[in-house]
């Protein structure tokens, strides 16, 4: 189905892709509701979040949206929940979804951008593919990012590996100035799987003129970032610098 603008699609054309099967498929039989999780023990200087109350059956149904969260935190921050909906219009939001399924420390995930190469000189408004290497995720797990996003919490397959998706996402850069991340020049949602282990997203209509930050963005199905087991690792997306002439 066609999706808006600035979703899971990038900024110059339509994207025809549909979702993929992944939507029922994204969820590892051992993440259905257990009965709870038990209490962590609280945050420290935060008083402690109490045991949750596990998950009824998350994501099992895709055309009802998904489950809107079952833990309690956002019953302590006057904010709206998030539903599935993207907030795109300067509302905060809290989630109450659960991190979920966190892989072992030997399946964690790790990319490389091969295509373009670093320091690449490409030609203005010249299509070009963005390559990716990636290992430790299961890939084409894509939940509806227009009425799914941040419901699912993280999940495994049978093997250990992450149930998820990453995005390309570039922006143009102005010397040691910060980025805006609301105004990438390209954007895309992977949905499809790696074809052997690698991702390839087309940059059709190429870009202007100028110096780009070109990054993944490795996600779970349901688009929050990767949950991994230790803090102490490397990283789990990679990022270029390109100069279109
Ligand atoms: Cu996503």
């Amino acid at each position: 189905m066609p999706r808006k603008m600035d979703q899971e699609q990038h900024f110059y054309s339509t994207n025809t892709e549909a979702f993929p099967s992944a939507l029922s498929q994204n969820i590892a039989p051992n993440t259905f509701g257990k009965g709870g999780n038990p209490g962590n023990g609280g945050n420290p200087g935060k008083g402690g979040n109490p045991g949750k109350g596990g998950n009824p059956g998350k994501g099992g149904n895709p055309g009802k949206g998904g489950n809107p969260g079952t833990g309690d935190f956002c019953s302590k921050t006057n904010l709206p929940p998030t539903n599935g909906l993207q907030s795109k219009n300067g509302q905060v939001t809290c989630s109450n979804t659960e991190l979920g399924v966190i892989p072992s420390v030997n399946n964690m995930v790790s990319c490389i951008i091969t295509s373009p190469q670093n320091g690449a000189q490409i030609k203005q408004n010249q299509a070009f593919n963005v390559n990716v290497k990636i290992t430790g995720m299961e890939t084409g797990h894509f939940d509806n990012p227009d009425t799914q996003y941040y419901l699912n919490s993280q999940t495994l397959n049978a093997n250990g590996l992450i149930q998820g998706h990453s995005h390309i996402t570039i922006q143009q850069l102005n010397g040691d100035n910060i980025p805006d991340p609301k105004i990438p020049a390209f954007f895309k949602g992977l949905n499809d799987p790696a074809q052997n282990g690698v991702l390839t997203v087309a940059v059709d209509k190429g870009l202007p003129k100028g110096s780009y930050r070109v990054c993944t963005m490795n996600s779970s199905g349901g688009h929050q970032p990767v949950v991994m087991p230790v803090a102490q690792r490397g990283s789990q997306d990679d990022c270029i610098r390109i100069n279109v002439i």
